[in-house]
C-alpha cells in the first residue's frame, strides 16, 4: 500500500526550502504527501529583506477539525519551520491525533544555524521544541539547534567524536529514539552528519566534501531525503548516507553554477537518480 505523510512547514514562495523542497522529494519516491502550511512568506528569512510573513496559526485548528471528520491518519508526520510559538503545542496535538501505531514522527527543530537564531525565533522556542521532540521517533537538529535543545553553549568548530556522541546520547535521553545531527565536521574539507540509534546503541558518521559558503535550505533538503529513504525501508545509517550524498551533490551543482545560494540549492537535478536508487 502507498505510504502517506504529512509535511508541516512554511511555504517560502521563493528560496527553495520547507514545503517547496519537502514535497517534491517525498513525492519522487512515491509517498502521498499532504501539507499543513505554518506560514506563507514571500521569501525565506535568511538573507532577503522586506519579505512578507503571513502566520497561519489560526488556520491549524479548523483544518485539523475538518481532517478529524475524515478519519485520516498518516504513516509519517514531518515537522519543520513553525510560524509561531503557539504552533509548537498545536503541532504536538496533531502528532497525537493523526498518528497510528506505526507512524514515524520526525521533528526537525528548526530554530537557527551557525550559532544564531533565525529571524522571528527566540530562545524560548527551545523549551517548546524540547516538548515537541518528546513526541518524535527521530529528530534532525543541526549543532546550533542541538545546543539550544540541551541549553548548552554552541561550539562552532573543533568537535571530537566523543563530543558529538555525547550530544546525541543526551538528546536521545529526552525522548526520540533516533538522532541525526547535521553540520558535523572533524576536518576542514569534509562535512556531514552523525546518526545515533538508541535502541541499537549504534552510532554512525557520514561525510562528503565540504564546499565553502552558506547554502540556504540544505537542512530541509537533508531531512526530506532522510525521511524519504526511511519510509522506503532504509536503515538509519543508509538513509543518512543517502541524505549526505544527495545534499552534498546539490551544493556542488549550485556552487559550480555560480547561482546566488540565497535561492537555495539545485536539488532538482538529483531527484531522478535518487528516486531510481531507492527503487533498486
Ligand atoms: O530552512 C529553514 C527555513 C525555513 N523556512 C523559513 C526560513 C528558514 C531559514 O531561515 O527562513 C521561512
Amino acid at each position: 500500500m502507498q505510504k502517506n505523510a504529512l509535511a508541516i512547514h512554511d511555504i517560502s514562495c521563493i528560496g527553495r526550502c520547507s514545503l517547496t523542497v519537502a514535497l517534491p522529494i517525498l513525492s519522487s519516491v512515491g509517498i502521498e504527501t499532504s501539507v499543513l502550511p505554518t506560514a506563507v512568506l514571500s521569501t525565506h528569512t535568511g538573507g532577503f529583506t522586506g519579505y512578507t510573513f503571513r502566520d497561519l496559526t489560526d488556520d491549524i485548528e479548523p483544518i485539523s477539525t475538518h481532517w478529524k471528520s475524515l478519519g485520516i491518519t498518516f504513516d509519517s508526520i514531518y515537522t519543520g519551520y513553525l510560524g509561531s510559538f503557539r504552533q509548537l503545542s498545536l503541532v504536538s496535538r496533531i502528532t497525537d491525533e493523526f498518528s497510528h501505531r506505526d507512524t514515524l514522527v520526525m521533528v526537525d527543530p528548526v530554530m537557527g544555524d551557525h550559532g544564531k537564531l533565525y529571524a522571528n525565533f527566540t530562545e524560548s522556542f527551545a523549551a517548546g521544541f524540547r516538548e515537541l521532540c518528546k513526541k518524535a521517533d527521530i529528530i534532525t537538529p543541526n549543532l546550533t539547534e542541538a545546543a539550544l535543545l540541551l541549553s548548552q553553549p554552541y561550539k562552532d568548530s573543533g568537535y571530537s567524536k566523543s563530543y558529538i556522541e555525547d550530544i546525541m546520547k543526551r538528546l536521545a535521553e529526552t525522548g526520540p529514539e533516533k538522532i541525526v545531527l547535521t553540520g558535523v565536521s572533524f576536518s576542514e574539507n569534509s562535512l556531514g552528519c552523525a546518526a545515533y540509534d538508541r535502541a541499537k546503541n549504534e552510532t554512525s558518521f557520514i561525510f562528503d566534501e565540504s564546499i565553502p559558503g552558506i547554502y540556504h535550505g540544505t537542512g530541509d533538503v537533508f531531512a526530506s531525503v532522510l525521511l524519504a529513504a526511511l519510509l522506503c525501508g532504509f536503515q538509519l545509517p543508509d538513509a543518512a548516507s543517502e541524505a549526505v550524498t544527495f545534499t552534498a551533490a546539490a551544493i556542488r551543482r549550485t556552487s559550480e553554477s555560480g547561482r546566488n545560494p540565497i535561492y537555495g540549492v539545485d536539488f532538482e537535478h538529483g531527484i531522478a537518480d535518487f528516486a531510481q536508487n531507492l527503487k533498486s
